[in-house]
């Protein structure tokens, strides 16, 4: 059967958490809300406007702003997390992801990116390895963010793959829930965090190769 490789981006790929964390923390602040980095860690696979109602709630001012406002909030966190973008480069790959991704190529599978960012295809510019992936999900076009598979399922079908066929790449609790319910084997890339519920977990892309997860 044809394999598929499904990568979710900030944490599997790169590790824009840190952005993040820096731009929502700014805008917390100009709020009169202090986030920490042990807060940053719920944030993580969940979607812009998720992310903001999450801050909003724990700085007790969900009820404060209309939807505009809450709009106007969530595009400046992005206007700064762009300008912290900017300083991307290949460098910024995690480790092992590179190569990695040109065994992918030199198999023909093929790969797809998952990830609730709608800055994916602009930072894999960044990084250097947009040409690498065959599809890029755009989550302008879901329903449900993650835990719901809907964003795998999709990814799988514009890489022409079977869900059971495909193994999905996560390092957020929320994205291994979701990749599961697709139907498909889940890599958990954690760097300590537990993710309940992978089929398999990895510290980073140097312990595996993409031919032995081929004849799996
Ligand atoms: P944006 P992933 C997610 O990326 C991040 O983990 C999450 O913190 C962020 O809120 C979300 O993307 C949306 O990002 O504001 O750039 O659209 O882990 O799904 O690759
Ligand atoms: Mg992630």
């Amino acid at each position: 059967m044809k394999k598929g490789f499904v990568f979710d981006l900030d944490g599997v790929i790169t590790d824009t958490a840190k952005y993040h964390f820096i731009a929502w923390q700014a805008l917390a602040e100009e709020l009169g809300i202090t986030i920490d980095l042990a807060f940053n860690e719920q944030l993580k696979g969940i979607s812009r406007m998720e992310s903001l109602e999450r801050i909003l709630a724990f700085g007790h001012q969900a009820e404060k702003f209309t939807e505009q406002e809450k709009q106007a909030l969530a595009e400046k966190k992005n206007t700064h997390y762009v300008e912290l973008l900017q300083s991307l480069t290949p460098n910024d790959l995690l480790p092992g992801v590179k190569a990695f991704l040109d065994q992918a190529k030199a198999l023909n599978i093929p790969c797809a990116i998952a990830s609730a960012s709608k800055n994916a295809p602009f930072i894999l510019e960044k990084l250097g390895v947009k040409e690498d992936f065959q599809a890029i999900v755009d989550p302008n076009t879901l329903s449900k963010g993650k835990p719901d598979p809907e964003i795998f399922i999709k990814a799988c079908q514009l890489i022409q793959v079977q869900p059971s066929d495909a193994i999905g790449f996560e390092d957020a609790q929320a994205g291994i829930q979701g990749i599961k319910a697709a139907g498909m084997y889940a890599i958990g890339v954690s760097v300590g965090e537990p993710l309940d519920g992978a089929d398999q977990i990895i510290h980073s892309f140097t312990e595996i190769t993409a031919k032995e997860l081929q004849q799996r």
